[in-house]
C-alpha cells in the first residue's frame, strides 16, 4: 500500500479565479503581507485584516473546483494506498471537489479563532471586531489562519507523514514560505521521491526528481490519469 504526499500552494486555486501571492497581480502585489498577514498587523488594525479576510472569504464562496481539485480528489479515492493532501491554501476548493483527507497547515477562511482562550467556529461571512468569543465572551476574534511568525498546523503529523511517504508531490506553490518550502528536501533526504507540478520552477526545483510545467488543470488531470 503506497502512500502519496501531496502538497499543495495558491497555483491549484488560480484557475478558480482565487488570486496568487507572488506573482504579477498577486495579492502580495496589492496588500503589504506585513499589515495584512502578521500578528503585529491585526493588532495595529484589526478592521483593515477583517476586511482583508472577508472579501477573500466572499471570493472563495463565489469560486468552484477546478479539474486539479477534481482529479486529487478521484487519485483519493481510486488510489489502492493512501492519499494525504497537505494545503496552504485557506480556500476549501479541495473539499468542495471531494477530497477527504486533506490538512490546512495554514488555516481556512471558514474558521474564527479566539485568541484569548483558542476556542474555535465557524467564521460568519464578514467577520468584525464587535465579535465576542461564544465561550469566554473576550473581544479576541480573529481569522483562524496562520500568519508570518505564527507556528502552522498540524507539523508533527505532516513530518511523519512527509518521511514515511512513498512518494511527494508539490503542485501550484512558489517555495518561498518556509516550512511548506523545506518539504521536498525534507521528503527527499528521507529516500522519499520527489515531483513537482507548477507553472513554472520553483525557488525549490532542485529538491525534485523529476517536475512537469504547466497550467494545474491540464497537468494534474494528466499526471493522475
Ligand atoms: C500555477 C498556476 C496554475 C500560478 N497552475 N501553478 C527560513 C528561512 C527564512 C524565513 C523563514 C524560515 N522559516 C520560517 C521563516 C519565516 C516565514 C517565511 O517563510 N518567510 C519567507 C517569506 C522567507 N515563515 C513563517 O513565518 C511561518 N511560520 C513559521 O515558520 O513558524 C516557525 C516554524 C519554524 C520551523 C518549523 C515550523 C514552524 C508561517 C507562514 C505563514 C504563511 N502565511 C500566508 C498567509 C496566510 C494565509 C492566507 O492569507 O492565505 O500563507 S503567506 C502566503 O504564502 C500564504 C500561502 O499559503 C503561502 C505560500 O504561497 P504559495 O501557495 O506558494 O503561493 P505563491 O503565490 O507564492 O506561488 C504560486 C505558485 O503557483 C507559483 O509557483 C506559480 O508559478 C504557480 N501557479 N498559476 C499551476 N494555473
Amino acid at each position: 500500500m503506497s502512500h502519496i504526499v501531496i502538497l499543495t500552494g495558491a497555483g491549484i486555486s488560480a484557475e478558480s479565479r482565487l488570486g496568487t501571492f507572488r506573482e504579477k497581480d498577486g495579492l502580495w502585489t496589492k496588500y503589504d503581507l506585513n499589515e495584512v498577514a502578521t500578528p503585529e498587523g491585526f493588532a495595529r488594525n484589526p478592521d483593515l485584516v477583517h476586511a482583508f479576510y472577508n472579501a477573500r472569504r466572499a471570493n472563495c464562496r463565489n469560486a468552484q473546483p477546478n479539474a486539479a481539485h477534481a482529479a486529487l480528489a478521484r487519485l483519493q479515492k481510486e488510489h489502492g494506498g493512501r492519499v494525504t493532501i497537505v494545503t496552504q491554501n485557506v480556500d476549501d476548493l479541495h473539499e468542495r471537489a471531494g477530497a477527504t483527507d486533506v490538512i490546512h497547515m495554514h488555516g481556512t477562511l471558514s474558521g474564527a479563532l479566539c485568541a484569548a482562550c483558542d476556542h474555535r467556529w465557524t467564521a460568519p461571512l464578514a467577520m468584525s471586531t464587535d465579535d465576542p468569543c461564544p465561550t469566554c465572551k473576550e473581544m479576541a476574534t480573529r481569522p483562524d489562519i496562520v500568519w508570518f511568525g505564527e507556528m502552522p498546523y498540524h507539523m508533527d503529523e505532516i513530518y511523519h507523514h512527509l518521511t514515511g511517504a512513498d512518494l511527494f508531490v508539490a503542485i501550484g506553490t512558489s517555495g518561498n514560505v518556509y516550512p511548506a518550502a523545506g518539504f521536498a528536501a525534507e521528503a527527499q533526504s528521507a529516500g522519499v521521491e520527489t515531483i513537482e507540478l507548477n507553472l513554472e520552477p520553483s525557488a525549490t526545483a532542485n529538491s525534485f526528481d523529476t517536475a512537469r510545467f504547466g497550467p494545474a488543470t491540464r497537468i494534474v488531470p494528466l499526471w493522475v490519469a
